[in-house]
């Protein structure tokens, strides 16, 4: 038998227990084809996505667009190293400069490297250009963040699974607490030696928690202040997740009604990934001005996939599939929707508490406890009835479909949803 013959979900499954490590407890559903907003399981049952991979798969799955550009780059030339120059890599570059509106772009490939990258270059900067201490800055992280997988990330976690047993950590964080500019303000005034803020400008994994009206634009004010860096992780908040091309907004070209103008948080060093490449291939970025990344001189940083000819290729497409289907306009019409439609339910509801969320990155708070299988069981019972979700912190669900979604389609799903949650109404 071939070793890709088709195989039954139970056997797939079985194979993964047995031969792979048991680092993720996935819901028990073997998918094996996605298009736009649909997947199907090997025994051809359709879905619709609502977790778009973690907001990777912003762009739908495998957008035509997209994997021509990665199909056609891939029988051309895959990789060169940063040893060469390669025909990509700068029109790349040049793109998401001029979208985001940064000089300079450093690329990687996935989220965590480019999260460390900007840790590192925030760090330089303040050594060589702020002039703190050799080895004693201090970046400011919030409490219940996530920014990846790699040691030094997990040192700032406080979500004990993710840290625990993984030490010793990485020193030079200082956690505060999210959504709060009198604590931000306290720890720069404290501490002489900050180099940097990082903070997500929605917390994703923490619940989808939207931060206060003004806080993003109030820490942007603090560290400049302070003389500090603002350092955006929009690598699930990006690329037009939430209504806007940047979550941070500001940054954006977009002149349409649907952004509601908030003053402009444009962060000193900007961190994408995910939805950078539409989920089609590991692409992730640093954006920064000449006099921050000015500091990264040859052999300071780098990687051997980071800047690759396909990563380059499919970031184009992807950025082009953004703009020229005017996805973060639909993600903020759709995301008004779906608020709005769950919330007249929950008013008349016992299982849901709340939902929330800005454009098509949303959640809701189930009425149980954290320690409850509740959300887990609605997410089971969501899939039985062909929608694909998947709690975040226990009693939370992250809804968050790809932004190419129809208004009917949203519609069918809000009804799927309400459908589901009914059978749990206690
Ligand atoms: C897992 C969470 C989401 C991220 C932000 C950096 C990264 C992520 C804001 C790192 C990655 C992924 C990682 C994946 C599950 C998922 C996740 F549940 F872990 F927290 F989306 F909320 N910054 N998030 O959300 O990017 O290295 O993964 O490319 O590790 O389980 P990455």
């Amino acid at each position: 038998m071939s070793i890709l013959e088709k195989i039954t979900s139970e056997d797939a499954i079985a194979l993964e227990d047995k031969y792979g490590a048991h680092n993720y407890h996935p819901l028990p559903v073997v998918l094996s084809k996605g298009e736009g907003v649909f997947v199907w399981d090997v025994e051809g049952k359709k879905y619709y996505d609502f977790l778009s991979a973690y907001s990777a798969v912003n762009q739908g799955h495998c957008h035509p667009k997209i994997v021509g550009a990665m199909v056609h780059q891939a029988q051309t030339l895959t990789l060169t190293s940063r040893a060469f120059y390669n025909d990509v890599l700068g029109t790349f570059e040049k793109y998401a400069t001029e979208t985001f509106k940064f000089d300079k772009l450093l690329p990687m490939n996935t989220g965590a490297e480019a999260v460390e990258t900007a840790l590192k270059l925030c760090r330089k900067w303040a050594y060589e250009k702020k002039g703190l201490p050799e080895n004693k800055a201090q970046i400011i992280v919030c409490e219940n963040n996530f920014h990846g997988r790699t040691t030094t990330i997990i040192s700032f976690s406080n979500d004990p699974v993710a840290r625990k047993n993984f030490g010793p950590y990485t020193e030079g964080f200082l956690k505060i607490e999210y959504d709060n500019l009198k604590a931000l303000e306290e720890a720069l005034e404290t501490n002489s030696n900050i180099a940097g803020f990082l903070v997500e400008p929605i917390q994703g994994e923490a619940g989808v928690y939207v931060p206060s009206e003004g806080y993003l634009a109030g820490a942007k004010a603090l560290c400049e202040k302070y003389n500090v860096l603002f350092i955006a992780d929009e690598v699930q908040t990006g690329i037009a997740r939430t209504g806007r091309l940047l979550a941070t907004c500001g940054n954006c070209s977009c002149t349409d009604k649907h952004c509601s103008g908030t003053p402009e948080v444009k962060p000193d060093i900007l961190i994408l990934g995910k939805a950078l490449s539409g989920g089609a291939y590991p692409v992730s970025a640093v954006l920064a001005n000449d006099e921050i990344m000015g500091v990264i001189k040859p052999g300071n940083h780098g990687s051997t996939f980071g800047g690759n000819p396909i990563a380059a290729a499919v970031g184009i497409a992807a950025l082009d599939v953004i703009k020229e289907e005017e996805l973060a306009k639909n993600a903020f019409e759709l995301g008004e929707l779906f608020r709005t439609e769950l919330g007249k339910f929950i008013e008349r509801c016992t299982i849901v508490n709340a939902v929330r969320g800005k454009g098509l990155l949303n959640a809701i708070l189930i009425n149980d406890t954290e320690e409850s299988s509740t959300a887990w069981d609605i997410c089971m019972a969501l899939k039985e009835n062909g929608l694909l979700a998947k709690p975040t912190h226990c009693n939370i669900i992250r809804f968050a479909p790809p932004l190419v979604m129809t208004k009917d389609q949203l519609l069918d799903c809000v009804s799927i949803i309400i459908k589901t949650l009914q059978q749990f109404e206690k």
